[in-house]
């Protein structure tokens, strides 16, 4: 079973049997070869107990190989879900949970084959200008973080009226001037790197493999890698570096330390699914604007931008699962699916308790796309039986070549070649799309309804490849998707 090799770190084929995994397989293959999963899933200001029984009943079974967290140390109290983007100390309590807590996640996440990426929060501290106590109890100024830091670890940049970036074609305001109002850490100072290193190697210790580098961009890409530099060959570094046209800071600068979210390829992916076109080289071909494929982590949303820029999130329902099939589906990057919770506020923290604790959340039975979400309630984007399926044409599809778009109408799809056939259809009417295919002849069940294999039949249409093509009909505004051991 491919189970067990999801740590692995790259691409690595596994022999399957198609009875194990393909249940419902009639015919040939008798074996399909499945790479080691690679997709992450951020579950956005999920509790640690929950994410822990995610990784079991939910990540580990539909094949995620890591799940991104929201920032595990101490912050400022506010209902806000941005309280965690504000540390007062290094102590891994939050209201996500405590350190034993974390702890257990990563333990349970790592049983489940599902490796744990911390969201870390190293470029600044608060932006508060009054006194506080932090949601562990420390005692905090805006500029003095009591055996942690002085107002001499901060940069004062001294560059504009209120020390804030205000142009970002500045480098120098970029990194040192603070990103609203939060006090910008020096991190070209040796003890600040020692101490942010301090507290990675503590994340390590609790058994992460590694972490989002939160707000990359406004740290000098030397500085990064000088505080992650030696750390243990293996730890994946992600840095959030978000690409800004005339912008002197880029995320090419921070390939070298590990990799980058791409945030070009969200941007590209999501205008087609509303006018109905489109167009190499936009999809395939050069992609100009992103980085090198190995180095590039790719989203359709993220917290943030599902709160800003997003044209495509939750709320979209078929169209986001277009565009996650567009984007699992491709042979560029390594995808990471977003998974919050429906909201109207944009600073509107997750449901909580009443000592503000996150209260516990499960999407082991959930479902969707849903139209119906409850202000809060999770979205639970990693059960959906798309996503599942997609997951599994990702496996089989492995390292197989993309082959070039085909653009009919409204309708667009391409081939893993010889593995897999995805299509989509953005326009308001059905449309039938014919992908050239080296897929053996035969029905194919469309996984976008949902995985084959386990017991279950085809929970959607079947797509019949025949003389070299695919032939897709699909309802307006919707994908499908068929790979080796999808045949029927
Ligand atoms: C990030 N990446 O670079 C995070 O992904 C993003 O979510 C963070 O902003 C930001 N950088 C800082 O880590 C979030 C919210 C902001 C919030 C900030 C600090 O999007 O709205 O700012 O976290 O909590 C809030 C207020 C500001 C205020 C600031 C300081 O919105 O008006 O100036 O707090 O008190
Ligand atoms: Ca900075």
């Amino acid at each position: 079973m491919p189970r067990r090799l999801r740590h692995a770190a790259s691409v690595l084929p596994v022999t399957i049997a198609c009875a194990l995994v393909l249940a419902a397989c009639g015919g040939p293959p008798a074996e399909v070869e499945e790479a080691a999963p690679d997709v992450g899933i951020q579950l956005f200001q999920l509790p640690w107990t929950s994410i822990a029984d995610e990784c079991e009943h939910t990540l580990g079974p539909a094949g995620f190989a890591w799940v991104l967290t929201s920032p595990p140390q101490e912050h400022i109290v506010r209902d806000e879900w941005w309280a965690a983007y504000q540390p007062v100390s290094y102590l891994v309590e939050s209201r996500l949970g405590t350190r034993e807590e974390f702890a257990d996640m990563v333990a349970a996440c790592d049983r489940a084959g599902v490796a744990v990426i911390a969201d870390a929060v190293i470029n600044h501290m608060t932006g508060q200008d009054e006194p506080g106590q932090g949601w562990a109890g420390s005692a905090y100024e805006h500029y003095a973080y009591p055996g942690i830091y002085d107002d001499a670890d901060f940069h004062h940049c001294g560059l504009t009226g209120a020390d804030d970036i205000e142009d970002y074609r500045s480098r120098e305001q970029v990194q040192t001037c603070e990103l609203v109002n939060l006090a910008d850490l020096d991190t070209a100072d040796a003890e600040v790197r020692a101490t942010i290193r301090t507290y990675l190697d503590d994340l390590l210790s609790l058994g992460v493999a590694g972490f989002r580098i939160d707000a990359a961009k406004h740290m000098a890409a030397a500085d990064v890698a000088a505080i992650v530099g030696d750390l243990p060959a293996g730890t994946r570094i992600l840095s959030e570096v978000i690409r800004g046209a005339g912008e002197p800071v880029t995320p090419e600068e921070y390939v070298e330390v590990g990799e980058v979210f791409e945030f070009t390829y969200a941007r590209d992916l999501a205008p087609p699914l509303s006018n109905g076109v489109f167009s190499d080289p936009v999809l395939d071909g050069d992609r100009p604007l992103h980085v090198p494929a190995a180095s590039a982590v790719v989203f359709v949303d993220n917290h943030d931008t599902e709160r800003g820029e997003a044209k495509v999130t939750y709320r979209d329902g078929d169209a986001y699962v277009i565009a996650n099939t567009l984007m699992l589906a491709d042979d560029y990057g390594t995808p990471v699916v977003y998974s919050g919770y429906a909201f109207t506020d944009r600073d509107a923290g997750a449901a909580a308790d009443e000592t503000g604790r996150v209260r516990d959340a499960s999407c082991a039975e959930a479902t969707g796309p849903r139209e119906d979400y409850a202000d809060r309630e999770r979205t639970c984007v990693q059960s959906w039986p798309a996503i599942r399926g997609l997951l599994q044409l990702r496996a089989v599809a492995a390292d197989a070549p993309r082959m070039p778009g085909i653009d009919d109408g409204d309708a667009y799809g391409f081939e893993r070649e010889g593995r897999a056939v995805v299509a989509v259809n953005v326009g308001a009417q059905p449309q039938t799309i014919e992908i050239p295919t080296t897929l053996p002849s035969g029905e194919y069940c469309d996984v976008v309804a949902g995985p084959v294999g386990e017991g279950s039949t085809c929970e959607g249409a079947t797509v019949t490849v025949s003389d070299g093509r695919a032939v897709f009909t699909l309802a307006a505004g919707t994908a499908a998707g068929i790979h080796l051991g999808s045949r029927s």
